[in-house]
Formats: C-alpha cells, structure tokens, sequence
C-alpha cells in the first residue's frame, strides 16, 4: 500500500491547543484512499521544522506529503495555492522572530502546491463543507514547512506530490481562545479525510 505522510503542528502562540494534532493522531495508520496514512507532529519552530519534515520523508519515504496547520480565524477548510521563500511572522515556539528571511537562499521564490487543490475544494464543498482556495500561507511556520516540502519534491522527487491544508479552529480552542470561528473535530478530520480521498482517486 502506497503510503502518505500526514503532518500537524504543536500548539503555538495564544492558541492552547492545535487541532491538526488530533487530526493526524486520529488517521495515522487509517487506511484512506489507497494510501496508510502516517502521521507526524511539527514543531513551531523556525530553527527545525524544515528539516525534521524532510527527515520524516527520508525515513518513511512516502508517495504523498499533506501537511496540515490551523489558521485561527479563518471559516473555511482552505488548501494553499502557494508556498512563498520567506520567513517572517510573530515569535515561534523556541523564540525566533525572522524577518523578511530568505527560507533557500537557493530556492524559487515560491512553489505552487502540488496537491489536486480545486478538486479538494469542490469535493468538500459538495459534502457541505465550507472550503476555498487559499492565496496565501503566510509567512510562518506552515509556509515554511509547505516550502520545504515543495523544495525537496521539485529538486528531489518530482513523482512525489505536496502541499498544505489550513483548517479554523475546533470548537475546544475556540471555547478557550474566547475569539475565534470554530468547527467541531468530527467535520476538521472527515474534511482532510476526503482531501486524501481526493487525492488518492488524482494518483491511482
Ligand atoms: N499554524 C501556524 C503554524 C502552526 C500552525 O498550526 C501557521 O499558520 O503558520
């Protein structure tokens, strides 16, 4: 069976718990469109999550890399369009605050996600789950992690498709947050398991 490796991030800033976490937590081994799902959590951190995504590729050596992170305050399931060569954003877990920082000094200034995102978006959307393409990852830890793998498969591994999903907040942060729109976890996970789903009938 082929195999996807399935990310999510620590907890970071404000935002006391991160609901990728049990996203991944919950489909690491499942069975889900064609692939075993493997999961793995990223840290928050400028200094290593570049390269402890690319170690996780290297040792599990998947055929496809979905990398997820919460983007509080946003309403919709949204896949990324695009990952941009720059580090910058508010103070990550272990106290880097990069600014306008080039990720590759080598690298393109941006990579277009290689994940089937406008399919993702339909499929959901027809399972009546609010969800658009996203024009922007930011400039944080997410962006990073969606450069670095789109770098590696580009230079590396070309046959190996990548790419990010940002997901609201679930209803148990958002009722400590206080501020933010939230999903509850049973809608986030089915979201991304029919993201992989998609993906899985894109490369049988
Ligand atoms: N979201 C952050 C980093 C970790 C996460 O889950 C981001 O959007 O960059």
């Amino acid at each position: 069976m082929k195999k996807l490796l399935l990310t999510g991030f620590e907890p970071f800033l404000d935002f006391t718990v991160n609901p990728t976490m049990r996203i991944v937590e919950e489909l690491d081994g499942m069975e889900i469109g064609g692939y075993t799902v493997i999961g793995r959590i990223m840290p928050v951190d400028f200094g290593t999550s570049g390269s402890k995504l690319l170690s996780f590729i290297e040792e599990i050596k998947p055929e496809a890399v979905i990398s997820l992170g919460l983007a509080a305050g946003r309403f919709k399931m949204t896949p990324e369009r695009i990952a941009i060569n720059f580090k910058d954003g508010p103070v990550d877990n272990e106290g880097n605050k990069p600014i306008d920082e080039p990720i590759r000094e080598e690298g393109e200034p941006g990579y277009l996600s290689a994940l089937p995102i406008r399919k993702m978006v339909d499929r959901l959307i027809a399972d009546n789950l609010p969800a658009e393409i996203s024009n922007t990852a930011g400039a944080y830890l997410c962006n990073n992690v969606m450069y670095e793998g789109l770098h590696y498969a580009k230079t590396q591994k070309p046959e190996m498709p990548s790419g990010f999903i940002h997901i609201p907040a679930s209803h148990e942060l958002a009722i400590q947050h206080g501020k933010i729109p939230s999903w509850s976890h049973e809608d986030l996970a089915h979201g991304i398991r029919i993201c992989i789903e998609v993906l899985g009938e894109e490369n049988k």
